[in-house]
């Protein structure tokens, strides 16, 4: 190092380089430690003064850049600091969540634990929003995937607005939520599927968890779905605007009609809005639930009617919403029907007073109808799993089982009453597959899928039923030979076909689909033809309540004879319900094209103007086809939904090996899904 003091005697300062000048004593080390305060100020200042001006500028400029660099970093440290505890804050909400996320999950079955924590806490459609929560997908399904978003681009500015604003937060949540699987808008951790109510309930239920096959990409709604989501919002503003909280409405009088006074189209009709992504409306009935329903009430109910459409449409929409207080209002229903049980031979009352707690047979018979006490099985055993209770599943399990082993079958096809003292059939040697016996045949078969396909005796009973109807009821018609299912009367064939029984070819095919007979496809592509043929053949396209098959040609005559007292038409499901079927098993274009041509029909012969649509009198008489003034339930609940699914592409969208749909449409889970 050199001396200042040594280069200014050379004369020649070098000016290129640093040099710190050591007083004596410091660079001898002589005059030992002297460390005080002002010792070390007065040497640093008389040595800061001893250099040069070139220096002290490169020294000052030294800590100017130290110390920017050191704020630089600081703040990149802060930031780093500040992901962390957001990341750690997110982790935290997440947790926080996970108890409705597991709520959410659609295809499994919540712990009711963790339903009844979050009593009241109704799955916000915000927490839709990505910003507030990117990593979460709640609402109704259709709200979060593209398709429901080109909808609204095709209507109004406003909504078109939401559209793109949707569609982009949709996108980032994509982006976003890797870790997360999701069917169609409900959300669950994939370690996440749900706990047994109880251990000894999910011995034999636990279904499997939501599969990596929901993570794809959704399919985007098409034309013919929106043109579904079109007639069930006129639909519903007339229900709104005339009807609201009441059973029906009754389109024309712009009133209402009561048959148990529990809004039953509102509650038929929510898994529908859910699944068809209609966001408000269904915010807006979900709150009349909250507010509104009721059950502690002095009214007669029928067992049958008000567990598949009422038990049914709250156990749906709570897999599918995720929402506890449709579980809530489903125990509540549940445990008000269950005197319904209260009889000499447990076979159930059709009637039961929900505010009394009381149940009892029609005015004029103790007899209750077969397919009635056959087909609330589905619904109340999931109650039982849900709750852990079990008295549900036992009630219905015990029809089950007595039906089984009862005696008046014929090849196993039932009679249409039973009686609940002595449990036995009456009025035997009546065999049909319509009113009064139609669910039985298909819930043998839907619990026995919905129970993972163990229940032998189910299964046995199905397989001879359809021997039964191949044997006893199949006919076909003059002259395009449609085969057709008829009706047998004491040893005479009838060739009466309700259009109730175009259930059948769609639960012919989801057997098949399940692995039963292949000859069941078969059956089902000739009996949904028969089916169409009931709608095609009337004036109208659409197809009354009964029909009589010609056996024989005759000039001039087609396949199918209406008589006046059956020429109504009420907006039922069953045609569009096995074309739902039909086209998810085969891919076969040809039955949306016939539910699009059904779906044309309601628009042109049933719509009312001012909103709603109406059953009518008279299918063959396309200048007034006279309305009847009333718009069942089903036809939200099942008729437009099964429309909905039939023109979907998506086989994720209420995935039939996941999910069983119930005699109303309302879809439950399967418990062991294949
Ligand atoms: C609905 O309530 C159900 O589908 C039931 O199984 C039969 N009747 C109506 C629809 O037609």
């Amino acid at each position: 190092m050199y001396s200042g003091a040594a280069a200014a005697a050379a004369g020649s300062p070098r000016r290129d380089f640093i040099s710190v000048t050591l007083g004596p004593e410091e660079a001898a080390g002589i005059g030992g430690y002297n460390n005080s305060k002002a010792w070390r100020r007065r040497s640093c200042w008389r040595k800061w003064k001893q250099l040069s001006r070139l220096q002290r500028s490169v020294i000052l400029f030294l800590f100017a850049f130290l110390a920017v660099s050191g704020v630089i970093s600081f703040t990149g440290m802060g930031e780093t600091w500040k992901s962390i505890t957001n990341k750690s804050l997110d982790d935290q909400r997440t947790e926080q969540e996970i108890p409705r996320l597991k709520l959410a999950n659609p295809a499994v079955l919540p712990a009711p634990q963790k339903a009844d924590a979050n009593h009241g806490d109704y799955p916000e459609f915000s927490l839709q929003k990505p910003p507030k929560q990117p990593h979460v997908r709640r609402g109704p399904s259709n709200l979060q995937i593209k398709a429901p978003r080109r909808d609204m681009r095709l209507k109004t500015q406003h909504d078109t607005m939401r559209a793109v604003e949707e569609l982009v937060e949709a996108d980032k949540v994509e982006k976003t939520e890797k870790s997360i699987i999701s069917w169609r808008g409900a959300v669950i951790e994939p370690d996440q599927s749900t706990e047994p109510p109880s251990s000894k309930i999910m011995e034999l239920e636990k279904p499997s968890s939501v599969e990596t096959e929901d993570q794809k990409e959704p399919v985007p709604i098409n034309e013919r779905q929106l043109a579904v989501i079109e007639a069930f919002r006129h639909a519903w503003k007339g229900y709104k605007d005339f009807a609201w909280g009441h059973d029906e409405l009754k389109p024309l009088s712009k009133s209402y009609s009561e048959w148990f006074g529990l809004g039953l189209t509102l509650i038929d009709a929510l898994d529908t809005m859910w699944i068809l992504g209609l966001k408000e409306e269904f915010e807006e009935a979900r709150k009349w639930i909250a507010n509104d329903l009721v059950f502690d009430k002095n009214v007669d109910v029928n067992l049958f009617e008000s567990t598949i459409r009422i038990l049914g449409g709250l156990l749906s929409t709570y897999h599918l919403s995720g929402d506890s207080l449709f579980l809530e209002k489903a125990k509540d229903i549940g445990n008000r029907l269950m005197p319904a049980f209260r009889t000499p031979s447990k076979i159930p009352y059709s009637d039961v007073n929900i505010g009394r707690g009381t149940a009892h047979p029609p005015r004029w018979t103790s007899d209750s109808t077969v397919a009635e006490v056959t087909s609330i099985q589905l619904e109340f055993r999931e109650l039982s799993r849900l709750t852990g209770d079990e008295k549900f599943r036992k009630a219905v399990d015990e029809v089950m089982k007595h039906v089984h082993i009862l005696s008046g079958k014929n090849d196993g096809l039932v009679p249409m009453f039973i009686n609940t003292n002595s449990g036995q059939f009456t009025h035997l040697g009546v065999y049909t597959l319509g009113a009064r016996a139609d669910s039985y045949y298909e819930y043998l078969l839907k619990q026995w899928i919905q129970g993972g396909k163990k229940e032998n005796e189910l299964l046995e009973d199905y397989m001879r039923a359809i021997e039964g109807v191949k044997k006893h009821l199949l006919q076909r018609s003059e002259p395009k030979k449609l085969t057709f299912v008829g009706e047998l009367a004491h040893g005479h064939f009838s060739a009466k076909m309700d259009h109730l029984v175009c259930f059948l070819p769609g639960t012919l095919a989801l057997g098949a689909h399940n692995g039963l007979a292949a000859d069941h496809m078969k059956l089902a592509e000739t009996l949904i033809e028969t089916c169409y043929q009931m709608y095609a053949q009337a004036e109208t396209g659409l197809s009354p309540e009964i029909v009589h098959f010609n056996l024989h040609a005759q000039k001039g005559h087609k396949d199918v004879e209406i008589k006046p007292a059956d020429r109504h038409n009420l907006l039922r499901p069953e045609t569009v319900e096995s074309l739902f079927y039909m086209y998810r098993f085969t891919g076969d274009k040809k039955y949306q094209d016939w539910g699009w041509e059904i779906l044309q029909n309601f628009n042109r012969y049933t719509r009312v103007p001012t909103g709603g649509y109406t059953s009518i009198n008279n299918v063959q008489n396309p200048s007034n086809p006279e309305p009847r003034d009333k718009m069942e339930s089903f036809f939200l609940g099942e008729t437009l939904k099964y429309m909905f699914l039939l023109f979907s592409d998506d086989i994720d969208l209420i995935n039939l090996d996941k999910y069983v749909f119930n005699t109303e449409a309302h879809p439950l889970p399967i418990w062991v899904p294949s």
